[in-house]
């Protein structure tokens, strides 16, 4: 195992990471930018390195930066979190060039599910569902032209280099083709230096889920269930859940199996996200991987029981899965997480400043991931995110019902922030029901006007 590591992130994530070395008895150097002088991965992580200027792009996003605080601090590897450095094959090349262990996948993989049509084309390959589509790049107009034709419409770009939103076009007719093509090949040039597009079958209003792979140095392969991410706003989620309401046992094993194979043949190692669309009917569809922890990690722990940053760390140091695992994979209960984002309630706008008063909620089956404290400052520098708090039950009765005791007892003065939000969604009788799909809080701001106006 590691003896130390360095944690190239920030916030809750990276006590997170902190946590998990102290169980496992690693030693942990903190990275942070001028503006996280006072943060509490600072406090807590055994060394702390300050690597620059606020802006995350000389500081947290800086390989050079981190690469130097690595070497001067002589640690074995690297965890780096969700966002910032997370996915950047460059920077886990440099890493293991540099002689440190990067925590996450090998870098050509990496590389490779930066490439969503690359990763599409591989999944399709191993039986995992994907949607009618260009098999491939679109080479001009001709080509989509003839791609839609067979398809038929509604259909929807997307930039190859692109992902959780980036870059894409809804397309209705094949009058508008054309101009939306060169949309999208200008905005992704533009944003990822890539100006590669593929076509997809569109689904209206689908459901969001994805599934959480691990996966070991020597070709062992988990699936430890899914969650349901259905609740956010503007690619930004709020709610997530696991397990899925709409996935069944049956479907479940499917996918599952599918997953296996796919990712044991590309070569996956360390924890990775599968996302996928439900339509209408039922059916999942793959669009993307995500190489990385993600934010919504702590509802599949409660449900598998499976402390997943523990197994990146042990994976990551060579350790084989059913080591880690020691056992079949089971879900038990439920369990839901509300993201509590430091925002304005009506105009979602940022709310950063300083915490005056904090009463973190407790008690039987609440769980809550946060860096804040009374008195410290949530940054305008960063994302907003202040704490995620996460409910389990026996079922989801029970997790919603201890998510509302606890959101009633969750105390941030001095900022203003999401819990208000989150109240209102619990209490819904439809998300209660669990009818819920990507249009969910659009639906819900709808139907809360007209009860304004007829009340
Ligand atoms: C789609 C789609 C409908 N059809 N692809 C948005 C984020 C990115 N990861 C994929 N996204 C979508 N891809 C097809 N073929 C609708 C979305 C989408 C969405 C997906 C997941 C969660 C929220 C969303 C909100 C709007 C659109």
């Amino acid at each position: 195992m590691f003896e130390k590591i360095l944690i190239a992130n920030r916030g809750e994530i990276a006590l997170r990471v902190i946590c998990a070395c102290k169980d496992l008895g690693i030693r942990t150097v903190a990275v942070y930018s001028e503006a996280d002088r006072y943060s509490l991965h600072v406090r807590f992580a055994d060394e702390a390195v300050c690597i620059g200027p606020a802006r995350s792009a000389r500081s947290y996003l800086n390989i050079p930066s981190v690469i130097s605080a690595a070497e001067i601090t002589n640690v074995d590897a690297i965890h780096p979190g969700y966002g910032f450095l997370s996915e950047n094959a460059d920077f886990a090349e440099v890493c293991e060039t540099s002689g440190i262990a990067f925590i996450g996948p090998k870098p050509d993989v990496l590389r490779m599910m930066g490439l969503k049509q690359q990763a599409r084309t591989a999944m399709k390959a191993h039986g995992v569902p994907i949607l009618p589509g260009s098999d491939g790049i679109l080479q001009d107009a001709e080509h989509a032209a003839g791609v839609a034709g067979t398809i038929g419409y509604p259909l929807i770009l997307k930039a190859s280099a692109g992902g959780g939103g980036r870059g894409m076009r809804i397309v209705r007719s094949a009058e508008e083709l054309p101009a939306l093509l060169v949309q999208a090949q200008q905005e992704a040039e533009a944003a990822f230096s890539n100006g590669d597009v593929y076509l997809e079958k569109y689904i209206e209003r689908p459901r969001h889920i994805e599934f959480q792979v691990l996966a070991d140095l020597h070709g062992g392969v988990e699936v430890l269930g899914e969650r349901e991410c259905s609740i956010q706003r503007r690619h930004q989620k709020l709610i997530e859940e696991a397990p899925s309401p709409a996935v069944s046992e049956d479907l479940r094993q499917r996918v599952s199996g599918a997953l296996k194979q796919a990712f044991a043949s590309v070569g996956y190692s360390n924890a990775g996200t599968v996302e996928f669309l439900m339509d209408p009917g039922g059916n999942l569809y793959f669009i993307e991987v995500n190489a990385r922890i993600q934010v919504e990690h702590p509802v599949t722990e409660a449900v598998t029981g499976i402390d997943l940053v523990k197994a990146q760390l042990r994976i990551a140091a060579g350790e084989r899965l059913p080591d880690i695992l020691g056992g079949p994979v089971t879900l038990r209960g439920h369990a839901v997480e509300c993201r509590i984002n430091a925002e304005h309630p009506e105009t979602f706008a940022p709310s950063p400043g300083r915490i005056r008063a904090l009463s973190i909620p407790g008690g039987v089956g609440i769980r809550v991931d946060t860096a804040a404290y009374s008195d410290g400052i949530i940054p305008p520098y960063y994302d907003s995110l202040v704490a995620k708090l996460v409910s389990y039950g026996s079922d989801r009765t029970e997790a919603i019902a201890r998510m509302l005791r606890a959101l009633d007892m969750f105390v941030i003065e001095g900022i203003h922030t999401s819990i208000p939000l989150h109240q209102r969604i619990l209490a819904d009788p439809v998300f209660q029901a669990a009818e819920i799909d990507t249009s969910y809080i659009q639906r819900l701001f709808a139907r809360e006007k007209l009860e304004a106006v007829s009340a």
